[in-house]
């Protein structure tokens, strides 16, 4: 997405040119499990092809680079100025230096060895005059992307609208006031899920950028969540329609941009998706960084999504929630990345989903090896939280704990209550009978020493 930053602060282009290497000092990152705490340009823990718990890691994990903070971040936040200068950009939105930007950042998918990428349509290609010739740009970048998919053997993970940016989204997308802008913001959609078929994309993101309100005395809540409905809707007809078999997601936040954001968070986007009939094509993309700003703890969202049986996929970074607004950062909190795995695992894998990076290397990380380092220190991460949920179902310690909690509701009353036979009457006579329950420990904290053996 486009920086404030006057033209003349921007950073100037550097020495590389189209055809160069972007990233010439760096080889592909090897596993090297014996490499001393120093070697940070290769993997401690991700083998890709290593086999566990019946998949290959890489099938579990299926990581996925996001373009717009790894190749369109500039390092600017609402007081500074761009920090982050790339040798292949030169400050301007050109077609020119858009196919730099793509060559680089496929040179740096396939050094990682990550097979997966993500983007919104502004992130490839710049936009023009009008719809027509935004959409040409947009045709252009995407043949080359197509080309070098094939290339490195790289797949897209998901493609997105990005209905926020622009100044007339300032209202919103599908729940502008304004029909007019809600009509841009289907054919940007209308566009993006041919751009996605194209590229062979697995899923199509709608992140609700502007979709809330700032003050609840201008809005009509029910009229704006009944116009994002029936966007929505004619997305599902249009996927049908052109034969896209992609899984469409929804990405819930409950705050920034706007003061409040319709889809809060997983429960608060099942209501909705429930409400409007729409929750058999649709599954949740969840972000913890937005479940912690929801005010939930970080794996939440990812266990709530699972078990009512929405999760579609994770944008794997992480918050910062001592600071409360939405940071991105990458996420390196094992403890965290081991429950968010057991979730996924517990659900047999997030195919089509995958594990993407919607991460950016702080402002003041300004070296090219920073963004190869955060993304192995993240891939470490949840490698290991990978490694630790496996370990943790295999030995079923703690499955067997929460199953024997719950264990009076496979026989009698409970099975009555859970099969939904039981009546009001029934309770009260089965009180009657056994009196007062006993008092049973929650044992918190010998769960908490039981996950801290695993991590
Ligand atoms: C912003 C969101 C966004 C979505 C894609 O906070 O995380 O980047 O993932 O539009
Ligand atoms: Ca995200
Ligand atoms: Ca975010």
């Amino acid at each position: 997405m486009s920086s404030f930053a006057p033209a003349a602060k921007r950073p100037k282009r550097g020495k590389a040119s189209a055809d160069s290497e972007a990233f010439p000092d760096i080889k592909r990152i090897e596993y090297k499990p014996d490499a001393k705490p120093d070697d940070l340009l290769c993997f401690k823990h991700y083998n890709a092809k290593e086999e566990i718990y019946g998949k290959t890691m890489e099938e579990w994990l299926r990581f996925s680079v996001c373009y717009w903070h790894t190749f369109r971040g500039t390092g600017a936040d609402p007081f500074g100025y761009p920090t982050l200068i790339r040798p292949w950009e030169d400050g301007d939105d050109s077609m020119e230096i858009a196919k730099a930007r793509i060559r680089a950042a496929f040179e740096f998918f396939s050094k990682l060895g990550i097979k997966y990428w993500t983007f919104h349509d502004r992130d490839i290609a710049p936009e023009g005059e009008t719809l027509e010739e935004t959409n040409r740009n947009l045709d252009e970048i995407s043949d080359l992307a197509l080309e070098l998919q094939k290339k490195h053997d790289v797949k897209l993970l998901w493609g997105t609208a990005n209905l926020f940016a622009n100044p007339r989204y300032m209202n919103g997308a599908g729940t502008n006031p304004d029909p007019h802008v809600l009509a841009y913001a289907g054919a940007q959609v209308k566009k993006m899920l041919e751009i996605t078929k194209k590229l062979g994309g697995v899923n199509f993101v709608f992140w609700g950028g502007r979709e809330g309100y700032q003050t609840i005395l201008n809005t009509d809540v029910k009229r704006e969540l009944d116009h994002m409905a029936a966007l929505f809707k004619m997305a599902v007809d249009y996927k049908k329609k052109i034969g896209f078999t992609g899984q469409l997601l929804i990405e819930p936040k409950p705050k920034e941009p706007t003061k409040h954001q319709y889809d809060y968070d997983a429960q608060t986007v099942i209501g909705f998706l429930k409400t409007y009939n729409l929750d058999g094509d649709f599954k949740l993309n969840i972000e913890p960084n937005h479940t912690t700003l929801a005010g939930h703890g970080y794996e939440h969202d990812v266990i709530v999504a699972s078990k009512l049986g929405f999760l579609g996929s994770v944008d794997s970074n992480t918050g910062s929630p001592d600071l409360g607004w939405d940071t991105d950062q990458f996420p390196m909190d094992v403890k965290g990345a081991t429950l968010v795995m057991k979730a996924i695992l517990e659900q047999d894998g997030l195919t089509p989903g995958g594990l993407n990076f919607d991460c950016k290397v702080r402002r003041e990380s300004t070296d090219l090896e920073d963004m190869f380092v955060s993304h192995i220190g993240a891939m470490d991460t949840f490698a290991r939280g990978l490694r630790n949920a496996v370990r943790i179902l295999t030995e079923g310690l703690l499955p067997t704990a929460v199953k024997e909690r719950y264990s009076g509701f496979d026989t009698g009353i409970g099975k009555k209550v859970e099969d939904g036979k039981a009546t009001l009457e029934e309770l009260e006579q089965y009180v009657i009978e056994h009196g007062e329950p006993a008092v049973l420990s929650g044992r918190q904290e010998r769960y908490e020493t039981l996950l801290n053996r695993y991590v």
